[in-house]
C-alpha cells in the first residue's frame, strides 16, 4: 500500500477545483444569496429539477483553458489536481455514455472538460484526479421518495429513502466511475463525496472500492467512499474500512495521526464560484496553513472556484502566485 500512496504522500500540495453549472449561478437568485457553498445553489436557492436544467443547457465556458489552469497549479507548487467531474447537482463534465445530462449532450459547449484537463495534466506532468458525488439531485433514482423534492430527500433523514437507489448505484454510478477510470488515462485519486445519504451503504462503498482497484490498481480513494465518513472518521481504527486517506474539511487536525490525511480548504468561504463572498484568507494565512499541514504529515488540497466563463477569480490567482513565490523560495512543500 505504501508504494501505491508514495506519490501522493510526496505531493503534499494539490488543487481542488469546484466547477459545474452552479458556477454560472454564483450563489445568487434574484435578491437571494445562498448561505455557505455556492455549489449547493440548486438546493439552497430552491430550484426544481426542471428549473435547474436550464443552467447545464447554457453552460458555455468559452474561456476555459486547461493548459492555463494546470500551469497555474504547477506554478503555485501544486503536484495534483482534483476536479469535480460531477457534483451534487448531477451534471457531468465529461462525455458520459450513460447520461445525457453532461457537457456534450446538454450544453452548447460540447467539449469534454475532463479529457482536456487530463491531457493538460499529462503534458505538464502533474497528477490528474477526479471528485465524484454519490449524491445526485438530478437522477430520479438517487433521490428520496419525495422526488422531485430532492432538497428534502437528500438530507440526512433516514426516513427518506429511495428503493431504487441500488439501481442508480449499479446502472449509473458504477458505469460513470468506470468511464472516468478507462477513458482518461491514469487517475491519481477518486475523491468521493455525498456518502451521507440514507440509501448509500458501507457494502456499496466496499464494492466501489474493489471495483476501482480492479480497473486501476494504483488509484487512491478517499475515506468518503465508505458511508458517513467525515473528516478523519474511519481512519483511526485498523481494519475499519474507510478508503485510503482521511478528508478533514476546512480544518487542520491536531498532531498524532498515523494514517494518511488531506485537509481540503477554500480561499474564501465557498467551494463553488461566489462573487458575493469576499471573505478571502490572506496569502500569508494560506502559506502558514500549508506549513502547518505539511509539518503534521498531511496534504493540503486548496480550492479554486472558476466562474461560468472558465476564469479563476483574480483573488485566487493572486493567492496562487504568492504561494508559488513562497514554494520556489523555500523549496518544495
Ligand atoms: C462537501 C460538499 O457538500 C461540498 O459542496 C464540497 O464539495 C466539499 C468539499 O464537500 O461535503
Amino acid at each position: 500500500d505504501d508504494e501505491r500512496m508514495e506519490w501522493w504522500r510526496d505531493a503534499k500540495f494539490g488543487m481542488f477545483i469546484h466547477w459545474g453549472a452552479y458556477s454560472i449561478i454564483g450563489g445568487e437568485r434574484g435578491t437571494k444569496i445562498a448561505g455557505g457553498g455556492a455549489e449547493w445553489a440548486m438546493d439552497k436557492l430552491d430550484y426544481t429539477v426542471e428549473d435547474y436544467e436550464k443552467f447545464p443547457q447554457m453552460f458555455n465556458p468559452v474561456m476555459f483553458d486547461a493548459d492555463a489552469w494546470v500551469k497555474m497549479a504547477k506554478d503555485a507548487g501544486m503536484k495534483y489536481i482534483v476536479i469535480t467531474s460531477k457534483h451534487h447537482e448531477g451534471f457531468s463534465l465529461w462525455d458520459s455514455k450513460v447520461s445525457d445530462y453532461d457537457v456534450m449532450d446538454t450544453s452548447p459547449f460540447k467539449r469534454d472538460v475532463i479529457k482536456e484537463l487530463a491531457e493538460a495534466c499529462k503534458k505538464q506532468d502533474i497528477k490528474f484526479c477526479v471528485y465524484y458525488s454519490i449524491v445526485d439531485w438530478h437522477h430520479p433514482q438517487a433521490q428520496g421518495n419525495l422526488y422531485p423534492n430532492y432538497n428534502i430527500a437528500q438530507h440526512d433523514d433516514p426516513s427518506v429513502v429511495n428503493p431504487k437507489f441500488p439501481k442508480y448505484f449499479k446502472n449509473y454510478m458504477k458505469p460513470q466511475v468506470k468511464e472516468l477510470l478507462t477513458n482518461y488515462g491514469d487517475i491519481g485519486v477518486v475523491w468521493f463525496d455525498g456518502d451521507w445519504i440514507s440509501d448509500y451503504t458501507t457494502e456499496m462503498g466496499k464494492e466501489l472500492y474493489s471495483f476501482i482497484r480492479d480497473i486501476q490498481p494504483n488509484t487512491i480513494v478517499n475515506n468518503r467512499v465508505d458511508k458517513g465518513r467525515n473528516g478523519m472518521e474511519g481512519m483511526d481504527m485498523e481494519g475499519n474500512f474507510a478508503g485510503d486517506f482521511g478528508t478533514p474539511e476546512q480544518e487542520i487536525p491536531d498532531t498524532g495521526i498515523d494514517s494518511a490525511w488531506e485537509a481540503c480548504m477554500t480561499m474564501n468561504g465557498s467551494w463553488g464560484y461566489k462573487p458575493s463572498d469576499n471573505n478571502w484568507k490572506s496569502s500569508e494565512d494560506l502559506i502558514q496553513k500549508l506549513v502547518d499541514i505539511v509539518s503534521k504529515g498531511g496534504n493540503f488540497l486548496l480550492n479554486i472556484g472558476p466562474d461560468g466563463f472558465g476564469r479563476f477569480p483574480s483573488e485566487s490567482i493572486r493567492r496562487l502566485n504568492a504561494m508559488g513565490e513562497w514554494t520556489k523560495k523555500n523549496g518544495e512543500a
